[in-house]
């Protein structure tokens, strides 16, 4: 791989974007590397992925605009689809995925981070969709991903205005959850990915699944989703451990994913 590193630490598996020169902006050489890492992810060993930028400037500055400038319709339409699908990958992955944002977070690098399940930041951490200053929408799901997150005007301010924020007030709007020093940033994302790869693998990926499915629906439908979800825990090793260990007012021994 040229532009992406990827670390297993136990459960945990970490994958940063190193494209420092450029801000770590997305080319198409990185997407397709996303998705090969994505794909290469030991599934029966990694219960929770990280996503990071190289270097205390950039989780990712957008996509490359050099790539971009010179796109036919065509081309441009080829390129938002290696991105929307690896997008669509990562907030799919079967696993929960943590952004861990060190830094500029901008059009595609703000849509990659909302493609994942859960956002931390460092403090000089800026996000935005500074798209329509560049002649274009935002094109890696911004449009759609940005207010279901922080609520439709919010979203359509942040967008019309192409204006940046800063880290205090994307936690104030609920874009991320938690806000550290640049130090502190990746202990935290190991700490919190290591406390959900503790947890009942299956459940939390039907957790996952359930939640991400159930609020593209209406309730009816979506009560339905979580009882699929809900029953398909029945039975496994793991839901049996969970509630024998209650039962017998010991802890659980260990999940087996299985
Ligand atoms: N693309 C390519 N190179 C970039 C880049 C980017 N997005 N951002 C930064 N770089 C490069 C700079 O060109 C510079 O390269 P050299 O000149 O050193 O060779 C290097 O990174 C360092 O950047 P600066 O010198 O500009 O650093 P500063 O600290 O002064 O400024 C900055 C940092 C992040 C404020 C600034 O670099 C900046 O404004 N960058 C652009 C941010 C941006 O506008 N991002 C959004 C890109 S648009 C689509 C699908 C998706 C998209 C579009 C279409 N389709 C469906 C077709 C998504 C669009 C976007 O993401």
């Amino acid at each position: 791989m040229e532009y992406i590193l990827y670390e297993q630490k136990g459960a945990v598996g970490i994958i940063t974007i190193s494209r420092e020169k450029a801000l770590n902006a997305l080319n198409s050489t990185v997407l397709k590397e996303i998705d090969a890492t994505l794909d290469a992810v030991n599934l029966d060993e990694v219960r929770c992925l990280i996503l990071t930028g190289a270097g205390e400037k950039s989780f990712v500055a957008g996509a490359d605009i050099g790539e971009m400038s010179s796109l036919t319709k065509t081309e441009g339409e080829a390129f938002g689809k290696i991105g929307n699908d690896v997008f669509r990958k990562l907030e799919v992955f079967p696993i929960p995925v943590i952004a861990a944002i060190n830094g500029f977070a901008l059009g595609g690098g703000c849509e990659i981070a909302m493609s994942c399940d859960i956002r931390i930041c460092s403090d000089n951490a800026v996000f935005g969709q500074p798209e329509v200053g560049l002649g274009i929408t935002p094109g890696f799901g911004g449009t759609q991903r940005l207010p279901r997150l922080v609520g439709m005007g919010i979203a359509k301010q942040m967008i019309y205005t192409g204006r940046n924020i800063k880290a205090d007030e994307a936690f104030r709007i609920g874009l991320v959850n938690a806000v550290y020093t640049q130090e502190e940033l990746m202990p935290n994302a190991e700490k919190l990915a290591a406390t959900i790869a503790k947890n009942a693998p299956i459940a939390v990926r039907n957790c996952k699944k359930a939640i991400n499915d159930g609020m593209q629906t209406d309730m009816d439908q979506a009560i339905v989703i979580e009882e699929k979800l809900f029953g398909d825990c029945f039975e496994s090793y793991d839901q049996k451990e969970g509630m024998t260990a209650f039962l017998e007012k010991r802890k659980v021994e260990a999940f087996l994913n299985k």
